[in-house]
Formats: C-alpha cells, structure tokens, sequence
C-alpha cells in the first residue's frame, strides 16, 4: 500500500508530482552484491535520516524541498538482473520526458546502469561522472553484465566517462579505461588542480552516478566495500558545487548505502549529500534540466522564475 510519506516528511504541497520538480526513484536492489550484503535496505535508511534532517541548507542560503521533490514508488523488480534494470530505464525515461529533473538512490551500483541508459538515449554528448573508488568496468562478472562490478561498463562504452576517486580495481580493467578521464585517488592527494582537470574532462551535460564508497570511510562507512584513502565530506562537496555550478547536471543517482545498526552517521551523511546536490543544482543561477528531446514543457512555468533566465552562464 502507498502510504502518504513524503520525501523528508516534506509537506504534501511540496510533494505532490505535477508541481515537483525534481523526482526521487527509490531502487532497493541487492541482487549481485558480493561481499557486505544490505543495499537494499538503504533507501528506507536514507529516508529515515533525511526525515531527520533540516531542510534550510546554510551554504546556499535556500530551501531546495520548495521546488518540490516526489518521491516515487520503489522499484522492487527483482526476478533477474536484466529486469531489474530495464524496469528503471523505463520509469527513469518516462519521469524525464515528463520534464523532471530524476534522481535516484539505491540499491548496489547496477540499479544505475538503466538510469545511465534513459539519461543517454535523452541527452546528446553525455558525460557519466562516477565517483566511486571502484572502477566497474568489468563486461560481465559472475556470468552477468548487470552486476555491479559492471555498472559503469556501458556507460564506458556510451558516453564521456569520468571518474573520480578510484582505488581498487581488475587488472582486466586497464585495458578498456580511458586514462585520460580517470581520477586515481593516490595521485588526486597528490594534485591541487585535481578539480579543474575533471571538469575540463566533462562536456557540458552531465550525469553523476555517486557510489557512496568513493569516500572515505571515516565520512562514510556503511557501504558494501569499504577502501581507504577515500575523498572527504568538504571537498567532496567543493567539487560536486562546481559540476553543478559550472555544467549542465541532468540527473544523478546515489548508491551503495548498507546501513547497520551502529553507524547511523553514514544514513546521515548519504542523506546530506543528496540534499546537497540538489541545493547546488537549484542555486541561484544554474540552470535548469533542458533536455534535447521533445518536452510536454509548459510554457507559463518560464515566466517570472529567476532560476530559467539563461544570461551570461554559458562560459
Ligand atoms: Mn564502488
């Protein structure tokens, strides 16, 4: 049964979807994950903490839940892998052409594969930026594409693919990496200028897959695969103010929370991350969504609404 739980007990005013504009996908899979088993608890544990939370956000002076955030049913298909991820490609796809700014929270890192597949078929020359300490980029692992060790494998294959903070991965793996996109975390504490490299690496459209082990531990410990000398909370949240700020962020996902009953700080921390990213996605002067494919978009929602003037940020 559908209760009346709204994201982040925000009011039903707020919540509802014609008026939302942005749309939260809860996919609480855990079908191929290998070691610390529980994702699939991790969107009701990050629901938990961010009814928990306060919702004025002091770096950007603003109330993001006032642009209306719909918290869509779960998808709970999980009779294969392959279902499983067809059945987020379709509601991802549909929430986009409906003109929502979709974002999702998971589940282990495969529920992403079929929200990188919607977001490439709707956006031309797409940049996928993974912050993960994984690089993923298997074929196939276990006898299936769709496992996590495979998230990013089509993404690699489709789109621009950045990532960021990576410390463990497949010797196989080198050989499919495109090197001149990839952030090792040994040499990005070794760079100041880490940052800027990244963003000149992404085209202008850009969709974050966050894979909640690519912090550090002590930021975050409740994830399936945990590895040290991960990125930390403050310039985690330098960089990411930046992507939004300075390109064209579509979507994005959040995966691989695993909560456990003695680290509530990590439900917290995934919880705040997501608030962050869509305070700096609706901050004063971003843009907003803008996909290159046809939109039911109504005309009146343009007037008088600071956030769609598009003067003087294309740089
Ligand atoms: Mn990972």
């Amino acid at each position: 049964m559908k209760t009346s739980r709204t994201y982040a007990g925000i009011p039903e005013a707020y919540a509802g979807f014609d008026k939302s504009k942005i749309v939260l996908i809860p996919v609480p899979y855990d079908g191929t994950s290998t070691w610390g088993k529980g994702a699939d608890k991790g969107p009701n544990a990050f629901l938990e903490a961010s009814e928990n939370m306060e919702l004025y956000d002091i770096e950007t002076d603003s109330e993001v839940y006032k642009q209306g955030i719909y918290l869509a049913d779960p998808i709970t298909e999980n009779s294969s892998p392959e279902a499983m991820v067809a059945a987020v490609h379709k509601q991802t796809k549909e929430f986009i052409k409906r003109n929502k700014f979709v974002s999702l929270f998971g589940g282990e890192h495969s529920i992403a594969i079929g929200a990188m597949r919607a977001f490439t078929e709707c956006f031309d020359n797409l940049t996928v930026l993974q912050i993960d300490a994984h690089a993923d980029l298997r074929k196939e692992y276990q006898g299936s594409p769709y496992n996590h060790a495979c998230a990013l494998y089509e993404a690699n294959q489709n789109t621009n693919l950045v990532q960021v903070g990576i410390r463990s991965m497949d010797a196989s793996e080198k050989s499919v990496m495109n090197h001149d996109n990839v952030f090792f975390a040994h040499e990005m504490v070794q760079d100041e200028y880490w940052m800027d490299t990244a963003i000149e690496a992404m085209t202008d459209t850009v969709y974050i897959t966050f894979d909640l082990d690519g912090l550090d531990p002590s930021v975050l410990g409740a994830t399936g695969t945990p590895e040290p000398g991960g990125l930390f909370w403050y310039e985690t949240l330098e960089f990411i103010r930046r992507v939004f700020a300075e390109k064209k962020v579509v979507g994005f996902d959040i995966v691989e929370l695993c909560p456990n009953a003695y680290d509530k700080a990590s439900n917290f921390a995934a919880a705040k991350l997501y608030y962050k990213m869509l305070s700096y996605k609706f901050e004063d002067g971003n843009e907003i969504i803008g996909a290159d494919i046809e939109f039911a978009q109504k005309k009146e929602t343009k007037a008088g609404l600071p956030k769609f003037n598009t003067k003087g940020d294309e740089s």
